[in-house]
């Protein structure tokens, strides 16, 4: 009997969306479960002791394979690739490999704490009564203009960040910026990023993973 696998989602997080993403291209087998995330003190379902019993940090994404239980998007991505042998978005070369989780990390390490921060001032703060901090935005699009000029130097005349072929680096960094627009982050001043993204938002994975009530 195959194992069964849970996928502990919330449509509308970008760091659930990277592994939805993957789920997708695959065409993997992979039952879904929605978890009502709130932040913290809202009275989520993360916050309960059955969801903290699989994450104790109270976040989505999980997975559930059989008897284990998995954390943290990209690491749930490398998970699936080296268990479905999806080697195309996960080579297993070493220096292929290490170039595709070398995007995973930075857009953990990099790209995300800017685009969130951004998030956080030009779409949550306005929805919460607050002025956005001018200054500290400012900052902001300083840190995004130096990822996007990295990522394009990186996709020169590639279609994808690491070649030829869509990989976990451009599902990973994609899925970072699906809120871009709502957040005033301004994909549209470097076209070789804004031709990237519109090629990845033109693909079916992009289309079916799309949170209701929302395009981009
Ligand atoms: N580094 C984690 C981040 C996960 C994360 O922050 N998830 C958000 C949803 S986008 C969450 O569950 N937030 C609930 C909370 O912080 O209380 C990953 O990549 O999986």
């Amino acid at each position: 009997m195959s194992e069964i696998i849970t996928f502990h989602t919330s449509p509308g997080s970008h760091h659930c969306r990277r592994v939805a993403l993957l789920i997708k291209e695959a065409d993997l087998d992979v039952d879904e479960r929605f978890v009502d995330v709130r932040p913290p003190g809202m009275g989520g379902e993360n916050e309960k002791e059955e969801f903290l019993a699989l994450n104790p940090n109270g976040k989505v994404p999980v997975l559930e394979a059989g008897e284990n239980t998995l954390t943290e998007s990209n690491a749930i991505m490398v998970y699936l690739c080296d268990r479905f042998e999806l080697d195309q978005f996960l080579p297993r070369q070493a220096i292929e490999r290490s170039r595709v989780m070398g995007w995973q990390f930075w857009q953990a390490s990099h790209l995300s704490p800017t685009c969130d921060a951004l998030m956080a001032e030009n779409m949550l703060k306005p929805t919460m009564g607050q002025d956005p901090d001018a200054a500290r935005i400012g900052q902001l699009l300083a840190e995004f203009d130096r990822c996007a000029k990295v990522m394009a130097v990186a996709l020169g005349d590639s279609p994808w960040l690491c070649g030829h072929d869509v990989t976990n680096a451009d599902l990973a960094i994609g899925a970072a910026l699906m809120y871009a627009s709502a957040c005033e982050i301004p994909i549209g001043d470097y076209a070789t990023l804004d031709d990237w993204f519109k090629r990845l938002r033109a693909r079916p994975s992009w289309q079916a993973t799309q949170p209701p009530a929302f395009t981009s």
